[in-house]
């Protein structure tokens, strides 16, 4: 067990004007929506979800199965060109400000022991945080913005938890996209 992850942070994967194009796009296009926990409680972020299969998480919210729009197709090829693996879908996440968030998990649906999971990150930077599975103690945190790429491989998801801490200090909206694959 190491006490670094294996986390790769590419910044400026995309160009500013490639980054805000997007964005802007994501922000009109995408289909947003808040889901429930399985407890009926609303999860503080909204998501987007684009893939041939339903996305489950555990506590049984389901995001239905949707084809991945043309728009988003330059992204993945982005990412396969670079080395970082070939996906069909994608989770995005919308982060309105300091409130929203994700606790610490870990992916588990690759139904791959140690995936290659490359998240890009556009908008507001937030601290994405990483603790050791085995202590819950050991931290580590990279400060993705704004077009920058942040690829966990080898062990981190099998050793370690992410997570994206809610703040009260004032941030402006972020947006995440993790790619899958099955
Ligand atoms: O927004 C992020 O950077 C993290 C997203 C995440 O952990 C997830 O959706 O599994």
């Amino acid at each position: 067990m190491t006490k670094e992850p294996d986390v790769i942070h590419v910044t400026g994967f995309l160009t500013q004007a490639e980054a805000d194009d997007l964005l802007s796009t994501i922000l009109k296009q995408a289909d947003f929506r808040q889901y429930n926990s399985g407890y009926g409680v609303p999860r503080p972020r909204m998501e987007a979800w684009y893939g041939s299969w339903d996305y489950r998480y555990s506590g049984g919210t389901v995001l239905k199965a949707a084809p991945i729009p043309d728009w988003l197709s330059p992204v993945f090829e982005k990412v396969k060109t670079a080395g970082f693996g070939d996906y069909n879908a994608v989770l995005i996440n919308r982060y309105r400000d300091g409130y929203d968030k994700v606790d610490p998990h870990s992916d588990d649906d690759y139904g791959d022991p140690f995936p290659t999971i490359p998240t890009l990150v556009l908008g507001a930077m937030r601290p994405f945080w990483l603790r050791l599975k085995q202590d819950h103690k050991t931290k580590v945190s990279y400060r993705p913005s704004h077009g920058d790429l942040l690829v966990m491989r080898g062990r981190t998801n099998a050793d370690w938890q992410h997570w994206i801490a809610r703040t009260s200090k004032p941030v402006g909206e972020r947006i995440s996209l993790t790619f899958r694959k099955k």
